[in-house]
Order: structure tokens, then sequence, then C-alpha cells
């Protein structure tokens, strides 16, 4: 019987909204085609959100896993490192392994403690990992027929926590059960046209596959029986990507899943009347949106490909029909200034005026590597991409070259929208010290 450890890294200091209230769907995707393959491998899943990193590293020695992998985006990659770093120095014949969005794109030579670095999908790489391969850098595709349903009893101990944060956390339709967190779908039509936004930091990952929808309600009926969930959160990031998708989907709901609700993340643009009708008909109640900015022309900058206008109309639907916004902003899109800046707070205010949004957050742009911004950073600073990214420093610098903003005023600003939002961030955060 082969160990195979699955850890979720996080990011240090700045606590998400809905931190531990949606499972890692990375590392329960690869767990779960895993388990579906072969039969002699244990599972262990951990997550940084819920445990400190001293626990981190007790549950590392008490497993005692033969493969010890690792899912971190680009800003909590410095703790998979150091984590990585430590089995190594204590351990050094167990294999470690680095996955996800930030292993895709990895630009430094930072990955000395890894042994596998697997880049895109991880389902077939990570089953080929446990052959122990020659090479350090595995890459295989994998065809969106062959995704997994996911196996959230792989979750363990955990499973609970997921569902009762997001039900405290996040305003969930009254009644709401359980929750399960899925992905309809992978990719975004913007980025696939024209790479992305300026800050999209997985601009080079082009497609957009779609789950059979037959296996999604399979996916929801099994949700059901076994933990009586009635609210599902879809990760894919944009679910207006394919109407026709939408409307099968849509169509061959199953009779006995009519009080399921959802939650959807979608680009405004791909609003429209059509677009809300099938919205109302599947049960969305909450449409994740980022809208960046209430300036034409920073949306412009941040190549955003929609306007101030179509953000309005999109809320102004979403309002109509009854469903609930969560807004998001980017700022310190190029040339930022203080006249731009009080566009987005004019938006914001009308948005909060017309009741539906629960939640509005704004984020200073972070050129992460894998985006537009973090290229047009690293030709002035070349030797960030030798560096682990640090938010803090990515964004000073940007801000400082590309902006007519100082950073101070922008955190200034950040709190006073975030003043408008209903919910407010609430989670564990999991830090490392400095001297570790
Ligand atoms: C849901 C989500 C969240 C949730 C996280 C829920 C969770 N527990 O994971 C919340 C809202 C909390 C969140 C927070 C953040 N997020 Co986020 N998030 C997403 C989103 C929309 C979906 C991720 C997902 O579940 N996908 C579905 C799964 C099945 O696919 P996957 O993650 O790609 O996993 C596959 C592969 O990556 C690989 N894989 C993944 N892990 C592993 C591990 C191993 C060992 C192996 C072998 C393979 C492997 O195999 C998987 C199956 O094929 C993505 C955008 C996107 N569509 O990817 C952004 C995204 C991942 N987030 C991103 C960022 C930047 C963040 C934040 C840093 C934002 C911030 N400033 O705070 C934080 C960091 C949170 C943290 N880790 O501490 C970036 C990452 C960019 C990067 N270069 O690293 C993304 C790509 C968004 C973007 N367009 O830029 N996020
Ligand atoms: S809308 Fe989101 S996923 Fe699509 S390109 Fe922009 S940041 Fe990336």
């Amino acid at each position: 019987m082969k160990k195979l450890h699955l850890i979720a890294t996080r990011v240090n200091s700045k606590p998400n909204y809905s931190e531990g209230a949606v499972p890692p769907l990375g590392i329960l995707a690869i767990a779960s085609y895993a388990k579906q393959h072969r039969d002699d491998l244990e599972i262990k899943i951990d997550d940084c959100a819920f445990f400190e990193v001293d626990r981190i590293k007790r549950e590392i020695e008490n497993y005692d896993a033969d493969f010890i992998g690792f899912s971190s985006t680009a800003l909590d990659y410095c703790n998979a490192f150091k984590l990585a770093k430590y089995i190594k120095e204590n351990w050094p014949l167990k294999k470690t392994i680095l996955g996800g969005p930030y292993a895709t794109f990895l630009q430094n030579d930072n990955i000395k403690y890894f042994d596998y670095i697997v880049k895109g999908a991880g389902e077939k790489s990570l089953l080929s990992i446990l052959e122990e391969p020659n090479e350090k850098i595995i890459s295989e595709p994998i065809s969106p027929y062959e995704f997994s349903i996911l196996n959230y009893g792989l979750l363990g101990v955990l499973i609970d926590n997921y569902s009762d944060n997001y039900i405290k956390q996040i305003l969930v339709p009254e009644g709401t059960e359980d929750v399960k967190a899925i992905y309809t779908h992978k990719g975004c039509n913007w980025r696939n046209k024209i790479g992305g936004c300026l800050f999209c930091s997985i601009s080079k990952i082009k497609e957009v596959e779609y789950r059979t929808p037959k296996s999604l309600w399979e996916e929801i009926s099994i949700y059901k029986k076994q933990f009586g969930t009635n609210f599902i959160h879809d990760v894919g990031e944009d679910i207006t990507s394919d109407t026709e998708w939408l409307e099968v989907f849509v169509a061959k709901r199953p009779k006995g899943l009519g009080d399921i609700r959802f939650s959807v993340y979608a680009r405004a643009n791909g609003i429209n009347k059509r677009m809300i009708e099938l919205f109302s008909k599947l049960g969305i109640s909450q449409v994740h949106l980022g809208i960046e900015s209430g300036s034409n022309k920073m949306l412009r900058k941040l190549i955003k490909g929609t306007t101030r206008e179509q953000n309005e109309k999109a809320i102004n639907l979403l309002t109509d029909a009854k469903i609930r916004t969560y807004s998001s902003f980017v700022l310190g899109a190029p040339f930022e200034n203080r006249g731009t800046l009080e566009k987005t707070y004019s938006l914001i205010e009308k948005i909060v005026e017309l009741g539906q949004t629960d939640f509005i957050n704004a984020y200073i742009l972070t050129p992460l590597p894998g985006s537009k911004a973090f290229e047009m950073l690293a030709e002035k600073y070349p030797k960030i991409k030798k560096e682990i990214p640090n938010s803090t420093k990515l964004q000073r610098l940007w801000i400082k070259e590309f902006t007519d903003i100082d950073y101070f005023y922008l955190k200034e600003f950040i709190e006073k929208i975030s003043a408008f939002s209903k919910i407010k961030s609430k989670a564990f955060s999991w830090e490392f010290r400095e001297d570790e």
C-alpha cells in the first residue's frame, strides 16, 4: 500500500472571505481520480486553512507518507516551499510534489526541495509520479470526458467544516442544509480569445472545457443523497461562456433535484435576458462578478473587455431577477488616479443602493507570475522572475511604476469600500515566522 499526503497551502496574512469554506478542488480532483484508478493507495488530505504550521508538520510526521503533494497559488508558494524544505531536511527519501496554478507558471529556480513539478491538470500526472519517473517536470493532458466525479469522502474529518463555514460566512438562501463546491467547466472565453485580463495569471491556459451535464447531475445527486446537499458553489470561471451548454444543463436536470440552488462566477458582458432566464430556471441565487472599476478608461487598461455600462446593466438585470451579486474590484490599473477611483466609488454607491449586493471587495492589482502585468513589471525589474512571489512587494513596485496613485491611499480606499460589504472576511490566518 502506497501512502499519499496532499496538502493545500494558504496565503500568509490576508485571509480570504471564503477561507475554509471552499475545499481545495484541485487536490480533491486528483485524489478522486487516483482513488478510482488505484486500489493500492491510501490518501490523506490536509488544508492549511484549518491548521497552524506546527500541526501540519505533526500531521506530516505522523502520517509518514511515501509521496507528499502540495497545491499552491503564487502567493502561498512560499509556504509549500518551506514545508517541502522541512520534509527534505528530515526525511530525504520522501518524494515531494508541487502542483496547482503556480506550478504551471513557475518561473524561478527555487524548486530544489521538490522532486516533481506538475504543470497543468494533475490527474494523470499524479498517477505517473507514483511510478517514480526520472523526469522532474511532468505534464500530461486530461480530456474533459475523463474528469472524475469529486469524491468528497476523501476529505475525511475536514468534510463538514467546509459546508458549516460556507453557511456561517456567506449569505446563503434560507433553508440551505449543506453546501458542496464543484467545477462545471475550466476556462473563460475572454482568455481564450485574447489571452485575458491584464492581471489574469493563468492567461496561457486557453481552452474552455465543460464537464458533461450528465456527470455533473450524477455528482450532485450523490451529494444530495450522502450529505443532504441543496446548495452548489460552482468555481468555473465564467458560466456564461457557453449558452448552449447551459441550456442543456438546465434541460437535463433530474426531477428529484429541483430544490438545488447555485452560486456561480460570470462575466458581466455575458449577462443578458436569455442568460437571466437560464439562471432563474437553474436556481442560481448568487453571481460573483469581477466588475474591477467604475472607469471605462481603467477597464480598457485592464483589458477587461467590459464597460461600466455593461456592468451596470448586468447588476440591474440580476437585481430585477432577485439574484444576489458579489462584486469585486481591482484597483491600480495603469494610470489609475484619484479621479478614476472616484468613478469606482460612485459605481459602488449605485450598486449598494440597488440592495441585492451582499459582498463588495477590492484588491490592489497583484502582478502575479503568468499575467501580462507580471511581464510588464519584469521588464523593469528582471530579478522578480527569480524570486519567490511576495504580494506586497509586487503590488508596491507595480503601483509605483504604473499608476498615478499612492499605495497607502489605495489601502485607505479599500477600507472605505469594504464598509459597504455585508460580508466581512473572518477567516483563520496561517503564518510562517520570518526566521523559519
Ligand atoms: C475557487 C478559487 C479560490 C477559492 C479557493 C478555494 C480552495 N480551497 O482552493 C478562494 C476564493 C478562497 C481563492 C483564494 C485565492 N485565490 Co483563487 N481561485 C479559485 C478558482 C476560481 C478555482 C480553483 C479551482 O478550484 N479549480 C478547479 C480545480 C479542479 O482545478 P485546479 O485548481 O486548476 O486543479 C488542477 C491543477 O491545477 C492540478 N493541481 C492542483 N493542485 C495540485 C496538487 C498536486 C500535488 C498535483 C499533482 C496537481 C495539482 O490538478 C488539478 C486537477 O486537474 C481559480 C481560477 C481557476 N479557474 O482555476 C482561482 C485562482 C486559483 N486563485 C488565484 C489566486 C491568486 C488566489 C488568491 C491568492 C487571491 C488573493 N489575493 O487572496 C487566494 C489564495 C488562497 C490561498 N490558497 O491561500 C489564482 C492563482 C494564480 C497563480 N498564478 O497562482 C487563480 C488561478 C485565479 C486567476 N485567474 O488568476 N481562490
Ligand atoms: S475574466 Fe477572469 S478568468 Fe477570464 S481572463 Fe479575466 S481574470 Fe482570467
